[in-house]
């Protein structure tokens, strides 16, 4: 990118793609991740935001709505949604 210095809100944004980038080039298709990809991704990267999923199994079913039984950027974007979703409402204070 340009030589000026990213924000934080662009450096974490750049952050959510890099990562998915750099798990999903580990094998298979390099720009979808399969399920051992996925398991990867959520045990070093959302160790703290994920440990309430019973399965990580059922949770990739559920994000992967093409059932190619592996996770494109989409798919990935709406996990990263439910998150921040997460996030917000408890940093509100419920609801
Ligand atoms: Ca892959």
């Amino acid at each position: 990118m340009a030589a000026a210095e990213l924000t934080e809100l662009e450096l974490a944004i750049e952050k959510l793609v890099t990562t998915f980038l750099s798990h999903a080039g580990q094998e298979g298709r390099k720009g979808t991740l399969t399920a051992s990809e996925f398991r990867d991704l959520v045990q070093l990267q959302l160790p703290n935001l994920m440990k309430d999923v019973p399965s990580l199994e059922e949770k990739m079913q559920e994000l992967d709505v093409n059932k190619d039984e592996e996770l494109k950027f989409s798919e990935y974007w709406r996990l990263m949604g439910e998150l921040a979703k997460a996030i917000r409402r408890e940093k509100a204070g419920k609801k």
